[in-house]
């Protein structure tokens, strides 16, 4: 049995600050407020306990009363990533069967090619209020959530995430971190990505303050962690490294009141971390991905001189082995058991489960070491991960081939200094094809950062025997082509 999140939260602390943004704050019996509305003026539109529905917006306080709202009424809600296309969106519309789309006004030009129905938020508010009873107590395995994660075919995947999941994770979360009644995590992740929603679910099962960014921010979030009026943080290498830029420019260090930033998604760079130290951040390295509902493993600030590299240990409720490991430093498939693992994916993903044995075969490689610590070595077969966006090749390849003078694509990842990772493209074509032509094609189709950075035109691709695209060696004369 898990309580209502936001109703017994304003039930306890109700005049705690729940959401800050800019200069405006909700306590959470004003978040509730609003959340309850929200609910009642959904019910009006036919939406019961448990339908499906998916929701499209940026970092805003009405997106958050929406998302409250939706999970007070009891909704399996599909958080839509806001950088994909219109194409992008509707296979995810189709494949989650979502009953409607309840989106911010500026996400209409989007979905106007979907047969999906719309709501748009300012349609929401002059639907009438059906008085309902809201009810108190969830099950665990009550859906809260479901995001889209790539996948190895081209195809993404909807993870669902429970009530359990999420719930468990706040908890192993805050047994790592503890917690101060001063406590206020600025969150410039997106809402739509586990790293950014699972700050919103902390908030509730904690009673802390948000501090809510639109957007992402260097400078606003550098200044914020110098004045120490936030104490906890969440980046990828992308944003942590926009930070450090901003702190040195100044020679800014963080405020002793600001307590950690949890940096995950992809690996993090040595130099970034070494740097940190520098401005007096403390950066604790952590694992954790959407089938996780977030961390499953995070590296205590104490070991981070001792561990640099590590993602630590498992959280509390959390399992961590490797797969045919016989030794400590044995390298293998990381496998992750828990109450935060997703019992599975929806749609066209649903047949196949992501657990053998009770273990979530997450893909990755890495080693424990003697004391139990988490190397992770190298990322899933092919993922790229470009500022912590996920992309698998094969998404790419699948639009390129799509093009009528394109006869065969491959796509790897490279190495940048910005995104830490960003696609390319090898293109086999008898005909003559400009890379401006391939650019727009990919563009009108594929979410921008999944737009290759450059394109080769090759004469063929290398494949083995059994024609099998050789994507590492697609690499490998990338790295030639630099040297
Ligand atoms: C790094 C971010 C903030 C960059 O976005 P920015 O600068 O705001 O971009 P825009 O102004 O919107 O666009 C400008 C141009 O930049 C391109 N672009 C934007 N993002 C990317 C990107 N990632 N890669 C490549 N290009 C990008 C735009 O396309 C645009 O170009 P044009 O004009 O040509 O279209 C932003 O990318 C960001 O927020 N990234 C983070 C995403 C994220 O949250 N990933 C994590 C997902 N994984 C998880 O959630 C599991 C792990 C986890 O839970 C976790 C992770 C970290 C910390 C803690 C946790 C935890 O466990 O709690
Ligand atoms: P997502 O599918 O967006 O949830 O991304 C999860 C993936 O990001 C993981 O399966 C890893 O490949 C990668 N990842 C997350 N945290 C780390 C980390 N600390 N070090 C290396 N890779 C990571
Ligand atoms: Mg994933
Ligand atoms: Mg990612
Ligand atoms: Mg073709």
């Amino acid at each position: 049995m898990i309580p209502n999140w936001l109703l017994q939260r304003a039930f306890l602390t109700p005049d705690r600050i729940a959401l800050s943004f800019g200069d405006d704050k909700w306590t959470f019996s004003e978040l509730k407020k609003e959340a309850v509305t929200i609910a009642k003026k959904l019910r009006s539109i036919e939406l019961q306990e448990g339908d499906r529905i998916a929701l499209l917006g940026s970092s805003t306080p009405e997106m958050v009363f929406v998302i409250h709202g939706c999970l007070l009424a009891g909704m399996e809600v599909v958080m839509l990533n806001n950088r994909l296309t219109a194409d992008e969106i509707d296979w995810q519309l189709n494949d989650s069967e979502a009953k409607v789309v309840l989106m911010a006004d500026e996400f209409h030009k989007i979905i106007r090619v979907s047969k999906t129905e719309t709501k748009t938020f300012t349609e929401i508010k002059s639907l009438p209020e059906i008085p309902y009873t809201i009810t108190e107590i969830w099950n665990p395995s009550r859906t809260i959530t479901i995001m889209y994660t790539s996948g190895t075919t081209g195809f993404p995947k909807g993870v669902r995430q429970t009530a359990g999941n999420h719930t468990s994770s706040a908890l192993s979360s805050v047994l790592n971190l503890g917690l101060d009644e001063e406590d206020r995590w600025l969150c410039t992740m997106p809402l739509f990505h586990i790293s950014g929603f699972s700050i919103l679910v902390r908030s509730v099962l904690y009673g802390m303050e948000v501090r809510l960014y639109a957007k992402f921010d260097a400078r606003e979030v550098a200044m914020e962690i110098a004045r120490g009026s936030v104490t906890r943080l969440s980046v990828v290498a992308t944003g942590l490294q926009r930070i450090l830029a901003e702190m040195e420019k100044t020679d800014a260090v963080a405020s002793p009141s600001f307590k950690t930033i949890l940096a995950g998604g992809g690996p993090i760079p040595d130099d970034y971390l070494q740097r940190s130290l520098e401005r007096r951040l403390p950066v604790l390295q952590t694992y954790g991905m959407t089938e996780t509902s977030s961390q499953t493993a995070t590296l205590a600030a104490e070991d981070a001189l001792r561990k640099s590299g590590s993602a630590g240990k498992p959280l509390f409720f959390n399992r961590i082995t490797i797969a045919a490991a016989v030794n400590p430093l044995d390298i293998g498939e990381v496998l992750v058991a828990g109450p935060h693992v997703t019992p599975g994916y929806i749609g066209h993903a649903s047949e196949k489960s992501p657990l053998v044995d009770g273990w979530l075969q997450t893909g990755d490689v890495g080693y424990i070491d003697a004391e139990g610590y988490l190397y992770i070595v190298d990322r899933r077969s092919d993922l790229i991960i470009s500022g912590g966006e996920n992309i698998y090749p094969a998404e790419i390849e699948n639009v390129l081939v799509s093009h009528p003078d394109v006869l065969e694509a491959g796509v790897c990842g490279q190495e940048d200094k910005e995104w830490g990772s960003v696609p390319v493209a090898f293109i086999v074509t008898d005909k003559k094809i400009s890379k401006e032509q391939l650019n727009d094609f990919c563009k009108q189709r594929l979410a921008g950062y999944k737009v290759p950075k450059a394109f080769y035109i090759v004469n063929e691709l290398p494949r083995n025997a059994s024609n099998k695209l050789l994507r590492r060696q697609l690499k490998a004369s990338l790295d030639l082509k630099r040297n």
